[in-house]
């Protein structure tokens, strides 16, 4: 494998297992120089009970454009640009401008629109953030949308079960829309099993596996973590999203035994895993 410098831009929130300080270290794992631009910086994530506890928040919009013009003086590029959790619209503009001042020729763009879940978009969010997302999913290479997301993106209505036929009603809209390579989350046949998949002009593949019964903060950006990391090592998009499904099962089953554990999942310990089977692979 080619030694490749990636981007991830999203939050820090402080103390919470999600965005960036899971980001990191998956990435980092997977082999992958990894340069960052936080977005904001938050005392905690705003998920569970953390809404509405006061939580800070640091928007850090203005020193974004400074940074990136920093970058490109230097003429530091990047093989892979992977976008989270962003704040506002005028983040998802910047975000757009960087990428094309500041990717490889070629280079991946990896947008995961997280900014809902459960059929809501997550608190303190604005809902001019919606639109906005939606250029910046339709222009990338591959989005990570969970369900609630690929609704926002279509206007299509949200289901929290999907079958295979819902499935392909949100990937068709999406792939309308102008998405290339979806990896969409949350899909649910049954009580027992959850799965993804994976949505290409030419197939739709879905990767079915056991369901925990959990609420789990920051799984969604664990498992794009680990995707962008097994993806840009080479696997294609539906071996890489499998590997990040059962990369983020491991990492729930590591949580499993600790309910005071509500605000996110013990994914350090479940590093080694990801280094086995990327090794295997
Ligand atoms: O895990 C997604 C996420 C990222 N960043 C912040 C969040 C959330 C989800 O709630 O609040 C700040």
């Amino acid at each position: 494998m080619q030694y490749q410098r990636i981007l991830s831009v999203q939050d820090i929130s402080c103390v919470g297992q999600c965005s960036l300080t899971v980001a990191l270290p998956i990435l980092s794992v997977c082999g992958l120089e990894t340069a960052v631009l936080p977005t904001a910086v938050l005392s905690t994530h705003t998920g569970g009970s953390f809404a509405g506890s006061g939580y800070t928040f640091r928007d850090l919009s203005d020193d974004i454009p400074a940074i990136c013009a920093h970058w490109k003086r230097e003429q530091i590029r990047f093989s892979a640009v992977c976008t989270g959790y962003l704040g506002s619209p005028r983040q998802v503009e910047d975000v757009l401008t960087l990428m094309s001042d500041l990717l490889l020729p070629g280079g991946a763009r990896i947008v995961d629109p997280a900014m809902a879940d459960g059929g809501r978009l997550y608190a303190g969010l604005p809902e001019a953030l919606v639109p906005a997302m939606a250029r910046l999913a339709f222009s990338a290479d591959v989005i990570l949308p969970n369900l609630t997301e690929a609704a926002l993106l279509t206007g299509l209505p949200y289901r929290p079960v999907c079958d295979e036929q819902y499935a392909r009603e949100l990937t068709d809209a999406l792939l309308e829309r102008g998405a290339k390579t979806i990896v969409l989350t949350g899909v649910r046949r049954d009580d027992r099993t959850t799965g993804v998949a994976v949505r290409t002009p030419d197939a739709l593949q879905i990767y079915t596996h056991e369901r925990v019964e959990r609420v789990c903060h920051g799984t969604g950006d664990i498992f794009t973590a680990a995707f962008t990391g097994a993806y840009l090592r080479g696997q294609d998009a539906f071996s890489a999203a499998r590997l990040a499904a059962d990369f983020t099962l491991e990492c729930i089953r590591k949580t499993m035994d600790d309910p005071a554990h509500w605000y996110g999942v013990k994914f350090e310990l479940a590093l080694p895993w990801l280094m086995k089977r990327l090794g295997e692979s």
